[in-house]
């Protein structure tokens, strides 16, 4: 009788159901009126006498193990059910949010800069980044033996010195030449290669933001006029603008364009070394031999066109010190620029 007790026991120990239908079919088999439990007591009435003190304690510890181990079954599974309902299953609770990126500066500062010159009238054109030296060059003025074209500066296409990494996006403005006639009215955003050695200030790949005006009677006050606009509207109502000389291949005269340093306003401090400007890009009139060489009849047209450097630009607007963190994407850098505009 013993052994018979010991036996159920064990598969009270050891029982482990999946679901409450389980357990129940359980009780009703161990302690139900016809269960396993009641016929052990009713062949407990046979028992010998002396035997009888053992066998009754044997058999109310199966009971109460039975029963408890039955009423803990219930309430883990119970509890199990509750805890999915509570995470996977409760369809009312708020979705997590996904973490959202920011535009890249770089991506800001070109779109401030395309609308304002789209409220003067420019549209963007855009081009290919794998150029011909007739884009690059040749259309351009630049003389065979101009250093840009040299491989010091420029990256080949491998054994054509023909096809090649466009070095400025003016390439945009000779293909919208090409299908376009004045007036012409372009704002060229794009991605460009110079073979230089990466430092904080230079980069081997960076971008630049070039516009041309063509039109009958466009003059250099036009484009003194067109600056000083677009220098106010990106730095602000305080913004002055200054020109000195300089040299470009397609433009004559050609002038570097500096603005009056945000930072200081003009006394002079580290960041404009002193001087209270900052150069932020190149213009000029469009070169007589670059519209011919692009069909455009110089005797009746004049244009102007102006590059600069996107990053640079960036630099100055958001103070930051090292061009090399424009290419590193790490979010650190991005995320501070959440909340620019
Ligand atoms: C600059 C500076 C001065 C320029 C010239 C032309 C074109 F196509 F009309 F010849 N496009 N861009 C230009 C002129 C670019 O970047 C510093």
């Amino acid at each position: 009788m013993t052994d018979k007790i010991n036996e159920l026991l064990r598969r009270v120990e050891e029982f482990k159901p999946k679901a409450a239908a389980e357990i129940e079919e359980f009780r009703i088999k161990v302690l139900g009126k016809k269960g396993e439990l009641n016929a052990l007591m009713e062949e407990f009435k046979s028992v010998a006498p002396e035997l009888k003190r053992e066998v009754g304690q044997q058999l109310n510890r199966l009971k109460t193990e039975a029963t408890q181990r039955i009423n803990a079954l219930r309430e883990e599974l119970q509890q199990s059910a509750a805890g999915e309902a509570g995470t996977s299953d409760d369809l009312t609770r708020p979705g997590s949010a996904d973490g959202l990126g920011s535009r890249h500066p770089i991506s800001l500062v070109r779109n401030q800069i395309v609308e304002i010159f789209s409220r003067l009238g420019y549209t963007v054109a855009e081009g290919p980044e794998i150029e011909d030296d007739w884009h690059v060059f040749s259309a351009l003025n630049f003389p065979p033996e101009h250093p840009a074209r040299d491989m010091q500066d420029t990256f080949f296409i491998e054994k054509n010195p023909d096809i090649l990494l466009r070095t400025h996006t003016s390439s945009i403005q000779v293909r919208t030449m090409e299908h376009q006639r004045p007036p012409i009215r372009v704002i060229c955003p794009g991605r460009v290669f110079r073979n230089e050695a990466i430092s904080y200030r230079a980069h081997c790949i960076f971008h630049q933001i070039e516009g041309l005006y063509i039109d009958e009677g466009v003059s250099f006050a036009d484009l003194k006029q067109s600056l000083l606009y677009f220098a106010k509207e990106l730095f602000g109502e305080q913004a002055v603008i200054r020109m000195r000389p300089s040299y470009f291949p397609f433009t004559e005269p050609s002038a570097e364009v500096d603005v009056s340093c945000n930072l200081c306003g003009g006394k002079g401090c580290p960041v404009c070394k002193g001087t209270g400007w900052l150069e932020i890009m190149g213009c000029g009139m469009v070169d007589p031999n670059v519209l011919k060489a692009n069909n455009i009849d110089p005797e009746k047209y004049s244009g102007f066109a102006f590059g600069m450097g996107i990053e640079r630009i960036a630099m100055l607007k958001y103070g930051v010190k090292d061009l090399r963190l424009y290419f590193e994407n790490d979010v650190r850098f991005l995320h501070q620029f959440d909340q620019a505009l």
